[in-house]
C-alpha cells in the first residue's frame, strides 16, 4: 500500500511542478543573505505595518502567534537560478494581518532587521499569495532562513521573500528596495524571467 501510494505521489509531483525558465531544481536550501544574521529577541521583536497616511499597526511575537496561521506548500525560485520544490511552511496570511489595517496604497516597501529592504504591490500581498512565516519544515524557523520571522511571497523571486522581517510601509508611489536600487527587476515574476531591469 504504503508502495502505490509513494509511486502515485511520485507521479503526481512531477505532473505538478514545473520550472520557470532558466531555473534548475535543487533539493537543498541554499543561504542567501546580503549581510549578517541579525539576532532579535522575541521579547523585542515587533512586526509594524505603517499606512500612507502614517497610522501604524504593531504586532508583538506573541500577537503574531496568536493570530489564526496557515501552513503553505510553496515551491521557490531565486533570480541565481535554483529552483526549491514543496517547501513546507507555517505563518499568518497578510490577508489576516491587512484586514484591519486602511490604506488605498497600491505599493509597499518591505523592511527587515538589519536593513534589508524589498518593494513589492499591495496587491501581490493579498488573496493568499504572501505570508509571514514563523516556521518551516515543522520546525522554529532558522535564523539563516529569516527567524524568527520572514514574509514569504513565493509567485515572485525569491529576493522578494525579506528574512527577518520587521515592518511594512504602504505607499502611493512606488519605491525600490535593495537589490532592485542596484538593478534587479522592479516586480520579478520568474515565470517572465524578470531578473534584472528592463527584461
Ligand atoms: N533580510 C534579507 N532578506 C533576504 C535576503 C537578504 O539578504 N536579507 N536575501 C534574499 C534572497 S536573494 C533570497 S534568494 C532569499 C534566500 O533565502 P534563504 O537564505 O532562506 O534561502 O532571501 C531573500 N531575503
Ligand atoms: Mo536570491
Amino acid at each position: 500500500m504504503s508502495v502505490v501510494s509513494r509511486g502515485f505521489h511520485g507521479r503526481a509531483r512531477d505532473a505538478r511542478h514545473q520550472l520557470p525558465p532558466g531555473q534548475y531544481e535543487t533539493t537543498g536550501f541554499p543561504v542567501l543573505s546580503a549581510g549578517p544574521t541579525p539576532t532579535v529577541p522575541l521579547d523585542e521583536w515587533e512586526l509594524t505595518v505603517r499606512t500612507e497616511t502614517g497610522v501604524k499597526h504593531r504586532w508583538t511575537w506573541e500577537q503574531l502567534l496568536a493570530l489564526p496561521s496557515e501552513s503553505p506548500t510553496v515551491d521557490l525560485h531565486c533570480v541565481t537560478k535554483w529552483s526549491k520544490f514543496e517547501t513546507e511552511w507555517q505563518g499568518v496570511s497578510l490577508d489576516v494581518l491587512l484586514q484591519d489595517v486602511e490604506s488605498g496604497a497600491d505599493y509597499a516597501l518591505v523592511h527587515s532587521y538589519g536593513d534589508y529592504t524589498t518593494n513589492i504591490p499591495v496587491e501581490d500581498l493579498l488573496d493568499g499569495k504572501a505570508w509571514i512565516v514563523h516556521r518551516y519544515d515543522g520546525e522554529a524557523l532558522p535564523p539563516e532562513h529569516g527567524g524568527p520571522a520572514r514574509l514569504l511571497v513565493p509567485h515572485l523571486y525569491f529576493w522578494k521573500s525579506a528574512k527577518w522581517v520587521r515592518g511594512i510601509v504602504l505607499m502611493h508611489e512606488e519605491e525600490r528596495g535593495f537589490w532592485e536600487t542596484v538593478g534587479y527587476h522592479t516586480y520579478g515574476d520568474p515565470w517572465r524571467e524578470q531578473r534584472y531591469q528592463g527584461d
